[in-house]
């Protein structure tokens, strides 16, 4: 297909209107195929930029510039025609500056290049959710990506027609001209651009992940979360999962943790109460709508997992370690001396040597990580041992639970479920973790995440707030019940308290006897927590007095906190909803 068989007007003038642009030598439009993918593959390892692992049939490993590592919170931007719609929690620039900024960057970037227009679902082609884009990139290992992570190919273009909309993507890994093996532009230069008043997306200068696969963030959150508050539904920072119980009730469970916090770990559980089975319905995003019925039915628009490796292992997700045995893309892992992948915490035993994910050769001796701490693998849901077969439904699933968490040490239980609706949003707009490697920027920080969306949310976060309670109000007594947990406490002594990975299904099974008003709880200031004898402990070696550290409220910890969380909810001023006031101040009256 040529662009002279493009049927769309308006997709075929962006396209004329880009090629004018950015002065590509070629321009190829793909199909999806597997025939594009093979084809694109080889010719990049025929550069060098990917790397075959004969131990993985049909996987490649690619190596990024060491400057190209993670999203860039610090330059991604909404640019929305008043900067408080942006609100505090976004980069903001005006969208005529933005424009002219990123004409002079586009302009003749793609010389010498091939642009590759890439038509893309996000979400099954008959899902009355689902939305259609358009990414048009200089980069074949975006495109590679893309034909994982989302719905690629003719089919989408047949479904646009001539009339449907979409929402264009443009994507340049930028100038840059350093490092043959990973194009990409300085710092300074690198824009991931949102115009959420218009629905276009623009991006420049990095060709890492969230700032490349527009489909990903860019789309789906960002732009999906405002296109979702005007009208009427939710694009959230979630994985996704069905549980069924030994009795065979089926649950289904949406979880919002910040980036790196193990969503694709909880999403692919090995439950290790006997009788409980779970099944993975995406790890990373999801979009819910109220359905008739007056429920909230959700929908994981993605098609693949673009997961975080370091951490991955046969004990800590042996479903991902088998979803990414092959036809996968691995980015900045080690290299095994036979050809295959590794990174930290794959193995109790470090190998004696490797080639590290900057192409150097690494010894257990070195202090630097062998993979980089983002190092990712790309692989398609479809190869998940565990995938829901209604994981593509075009209607969603229904769902039961949402559960809100975050890393942290000290102050949060390992469980909390919340009083009410408004009380359930008030925890996840006081969400508190510790930063991961998945952004650019100090690791280990405690920040404010509301619902894990901070670098996610297109619009004012406080206008977001507002959103859920409005969403709740909707549902009534139909809304899932909302809970906050946390894997990560630790003891005095700096270990963790709770096993975490297959045991979470503990907390879980609680969450669903919660949900069905089956088992006991306390009712504490912070939320309902379980006492000792309603989770199923059956069978774990919990340290001594462990339990009672990981059920405690943690008020006196919470009161310490107290300045910054009332800094943070400040942050929004106005736009606050003071039904979120009146959650903080009756926190604030309960503490010692
Ligand atoms: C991701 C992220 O890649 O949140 O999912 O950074
Ligand atoms: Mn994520």
């Amino acid at each position: 297909m040529t662009e002279d068989d493009l049927v769309h007007p308006k997709l075929k003038a962006w396209l004329k209107q880009t090629i004018d642009l950015c002065g590509p030598d070629h321009v190829h439009i793909c199909d999806g195929s597997p025939k594009e993918y093979a084809t694109l593959m080889e010719t990049m390892v025929a550069k060098g930029n990917a790397i075959p692992l004969p131990k993985r049939p049909g996987s490649y490993l690619f190596r990024s510039d060491p400057s190209d590592v993670a999203r860039v919170e610090a330059r991604t931007f909404i640019n929305t025609r008043k900067q408080d719609d942006a609100g505090p929690s976004n980069n903001w620039a005006d969208p005529d500056a933005m424009r002219a900024t990123l004409r002079d960057l586009y302009k003749d970037c793609m010389k010498g290049r091939t642009l590759y227009v890439i038509p893309f679902s996000m979400g099954p082609l008959d899902s009355p959710l689902s939305r259609i884009g358009v990414e048009i990139t200089d980069s074949p290992y975006v495109v590679v990506n893309m034909h994982i992570m989302t719905r690629v190919g003719t089919a989408v273009l047949q479904k646009l027609g001539n009339a449907g909309a979409f929402i264009p993507c443009l994507h340049s890994s930028g100038k840059g001209a350093g490092n043959p093996q990973w194009v990409c532009a300085p710092m300074d230069q690198k824009y991931i651009s949102h115009f959420p008043e218009e629905n276009v997306i623009a991006s420049y200068g990095s060709g890492y992940g969230g700032n490349a696969l527009l489909g990903k963030k860019c789309l789906a959150l960002r732009l999906a979360s405002a296109m979702a508050w005007r009208e009427g539904w939710m694009a959230e920072h979630m994985l996704l999962l069905r549980l069924t119980s030994p009795e065979g009730k089926r649950y289904h469970i949406g979880g919002a943790f910040p980036s790196a916090c193990g969503k694709t770990n909880l999403a692919m559980i090995t439950p290790t109460l006997p009788g409980w089975k779970a099944e993975c319905l995406g790890d990373d995003i999801v979009w819910m709508k109220p359905d008739a019925d007056g429920r909230l039915w959700a929908l994981n628009p993605e098609a693949g997992f673009f997961g975080v490796a370091p951490g991955t292992s046969r004990a800590t997700n042996p479903n991902a370690m088998k979803t990414i045995e092959k036809n996968t893309i691995f980015t900045n892992c080690a290299l095994t001396d036979d050809g295959d992948v590794w990174w930290e915490g794959l193995d109790r035993e470090k190998p004696s040597h490797l080639t590290d994910w900057q192409g150097q050769s690494w010894t257990p001796d070195k202090e630097a990580p062998a993979a980089h701490p983002n190092a990712r693998f790309t692989a398609s849901a479809t190869q998940c041992p565990i995938l829901c077969q209604d994981w593509d439904a075009p209607e969603g699933v229904p769902l039961d639970a949402i559960l809100f968490g975050g890393r942290r040490a000290h102050v949060a239980p390992l469980v909390t479920q919340a009083l009410n609706w408004d009380h359930g949003v008030f925890l996840g707009a006081t969400l508190a973790s510790e930063t991961t490697a998945a952004n650019i920027g100090a690791v280990g920080k405690l920040r404010y995440d509301p619902m894990a969306m901070t670098p996610f949310c297109g619009y004012n976060m406080g206008d977001y707030f507002q959103h859920w309670l409005t969403m709740g109000d909707r549902l009534g007594t139909k809304a899932p019940a909302i809970f906050y947990v946390n894997w990560f406490r630790k003891g005095k002594d700096g270990a963790y308290l709770w096993p975490g990975y297959g045991d979470n299904c503990r907390v879980l099974k609680w969450i669903c006897d919660r949900v069905d008003g089956k088992v006991g709880a306390r009712e504490t200031p912070v939320g309902y927590l379980p006492c000792a004898n309603d989770l199923d402990l059956s069978g774990l070696n919990l340290a001594p007095g462990a339990l009672d550290v990981l059920l405690d409220p943690g008020l006196a910890e919470r009161k310490e906190d107290q300045p910054q969380l009332e800094a943070h909810l400040a942050r929004f001023g106005d736009r606050l909803p003071q039904r979120l006031r009146q959650q903080a101040a009756a926190l604030a009256l309960c503490l010692p």
